[in-house]
């Protein structure tokens, strides 16, 4: 997608303070971090958002998923993290690429 934020970032095109990348996904730090450690993370391929993945995005997703915990060590977030996918403008989305917010590091996360 020419105009979307993410896939520039992807293509290397806008910086991001890169944390992983390989063929698949890109992790980056947030720009307005909600917590001492708050990072993405975003597949190379354009998704919209959580709702458009089909069945052939499972293997991107679960490697997705996977990542979040190893990036989480390695950036400290030694007792947990929060893990959260905005869907959709309802979900409060606001980047219409799909990401994983990933953030920790706080002791005063709100209870959901
Ligand atoms: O959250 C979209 C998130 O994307 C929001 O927390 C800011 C972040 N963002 C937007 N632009 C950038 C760039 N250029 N670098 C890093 N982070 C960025 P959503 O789930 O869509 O509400």
């Amino acid at each position: 997608m020419t105009d979307c934020i993410f896939c520039k970032i992807a293509k290397g095109e806008i910086p991001s303070k890169k944390l992983f990348e390989d063929d698949d996904v890109i992790a980056f730090h947030d720009i307005h971090p909600i917590a001492p450690v708050h990072f993405l993370i975003v597949p190379k391929p354009h998704v919209a958002s959580l709702a458009d993945c089909q069945p052939e995005h499972a293997q991107l997703l679960s490697k997705m998923l996977l990542l979040g915990p190893k990036l989480a060590k390695e950036q400290g977030l030694d007792t947990g993290f929060r893990t959260m996918i905005n869907t959709g403008a309802g979900g409060g989305q606001e980047v219409f690429h799909l990401h994983f917010h990933i953030f920790g590091g706080s002791q005063t996360l709100p209870k959901t």
